[in-house]
């Protein structure tokens, strides 16, 4: 099986397609981590493309997104270690105003794997419901996702809103594709996460674990 097919098949915003040959590269050795690495990220940067050069509009967006959720459905058992016990408590969400919560569901499985709580918020989360769900849940770390130029700065107010909180020892880190390491010292961010296992050992670093 060539990954480049399963690729293809989220290029085509086809989720059943992708899913039965995602499958199939499973029980032909491929692991996860390869399907996800070599075909479904690289797959979701092609529909990007093909959307900037105007050859694809929303629509095509949407399948292709449903698509790369059926996938992710599929791997994640195998992306997630079975019987982890709990190392610490994460809240996570894409910012207020925007919507892409792919990247963010797949750090939130990485960090599952790893032995992580996860809360997750969703997507369009506003500032005052990070801060709510630190309270809530006593997490000590809060993790941010941004896909739009244009919602950086509710990624600013968000991390301003945990810093006036009162909450104590809490830590935030942010990602996402605009996002970058001069932002996060910028807007005053404990780190920055390039990508879904960068996440996981800067969560380890920012509670202390490693
Ligand atoms: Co939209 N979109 N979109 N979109 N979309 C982008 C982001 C865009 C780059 C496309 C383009 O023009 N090339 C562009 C943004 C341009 C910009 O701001 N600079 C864009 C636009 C313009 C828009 C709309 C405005 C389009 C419109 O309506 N005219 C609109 C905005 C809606 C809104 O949010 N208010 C819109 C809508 C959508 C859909 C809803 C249709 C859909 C999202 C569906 C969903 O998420 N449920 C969608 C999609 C699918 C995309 C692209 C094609 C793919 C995004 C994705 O899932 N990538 C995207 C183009 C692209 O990225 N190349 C695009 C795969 C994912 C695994 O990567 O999210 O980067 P990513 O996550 C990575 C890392 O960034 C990191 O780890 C992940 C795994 O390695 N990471 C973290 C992410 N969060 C992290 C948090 C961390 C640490 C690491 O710590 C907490």
């Amino acid at each position: 099986m060539n990954l480049q097919d399963v690729k293809q098949r989220l290029v085509e915003g086809d989720a059943r397609g992708v899913t039965e040959l995602a499958r199939q590269a499973l029980q032909e050795g491929h692991s996860a981590q390869a399907i996800l690495s070599e075909a479904l990220i690289p797959g979701m940067g092609r529909v990007g493309a093909l959307f900037e050069q105007g050859e694809y509009f929303v629509p095509e967006l949407l399948l292709a997104a449903r698509a790369m959720y059926a996938a992710l459905d599929l791997l994640r058992p195998h992306l997630t270690a079975a019987g982890v016990e709990a190392v610490g408590k994460v809240v996570l969400g894409t910012v207020q105003g925007d919507l892409h919560d792919i990247g963010k569901k797949l750090v939130m499985i990485m960090l599952e794997g790893n032995g992580f709580q996860v809360i997750d918020l969703g997507a369009d989360v506003s500032p005052q419901r990070f801060v709510e769900a630190a309270k809530q849940s006593g997490a000590k770390l809060v993790g941010l996702s941004a896909l739009l130029s244009t919602t950086l700065p509710a990624m600013e107010r968000t991390i301003q809103a945990v810093r006036e909180s009162g909450l104590s020892g809490v830590k935030v880190m942010i990602g996402g594709a605009p996002v970058t390491q001069a932002l996060a010292d910028k807007i005053g961010a404990d780190g920055f996460g390039r990508d879904a296992a960068v996440a996981v050992s800067l969560a380890r670093r920012l509670l202390g674990l490693s």
